[in-house]
């Protein structure tokens, strides 16, 4: 099935830390097309105040594991590039993973929500997931990815960043 996957970084080289994530994201996929959207800056969202901006893109992979795997390998890309297992919620990061969604799949428990339950109320993540699946119409949802993205207010702000990466 086709799962989409959130990329943020907000310390030290944040380009270098998403070229390495996207990489170690792209070896999980099975067959068809990897989409990789455009990286966007953003205004931090639900952070202590004086957070640096972080760097958002959204990466669209082939994979037909069980979420809970996923979710184990994604965890260990994120401890390769250095990010502690243990840390204040939303403290600053070099790399956060998140599944968006998987497939028509719909999952709630203690450990992994899918689709993500914030998905539709972020710009950071809406945006870039517009650029590679404008029409997607998400588990739960009735507006495509476009309309509820359209729908959010224009703050916090996200400005496209690098459209090649
Ligand atoms: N991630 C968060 C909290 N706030 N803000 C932005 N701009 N980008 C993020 O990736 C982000 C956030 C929790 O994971
Ligand atoms: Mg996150
Ligand atoms: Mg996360």
């Amino acid at each position: 099935m086709r799962c989409g996957i959130a990329l943020g970084s907000n310390i030290e080289d944040r380009m270098a830390h998403l070229r390495e994530a996207r990489s170690a994201v792209e070896m999980l996929h099975g067959c068809g097309a990897v989409l990789c959207s455009p990286v966007y800056e953003t205004e931090p969202v639900d952070c202590e105040p004086g957070t640096a901006t972080y760097l958002n893109t959204v990466v669209e992979i082939e994979y037909d594991g069980q979420p809970v795997v996923l979710l184990a390998a994604l965890q260990k890309i994120e401890a390769q590039l250095g990010r502690p297992s243990k840390r204040p919620r939303n403290a600053p990061r070099t790399m956060d993973l998140d599944i968006l969604y998987m497939g028509n799949l719909t999952l709630s428990n203690e450990v992994i929500v899918i689709p993500h339950p914030r998905l539709h109320l972020r710009r950071f993540v809406l945006e870039p997931l517009a650029a590679i699946r404008p029409d997607l119409i998400l588990p739960g949802q009735e507006a495509s990815v476009s309309q509820l993205c359209a729908q959010l207010a224009p703050e916090p702000v996200v400005t496209l960043y690098a459209a090649k990466w």
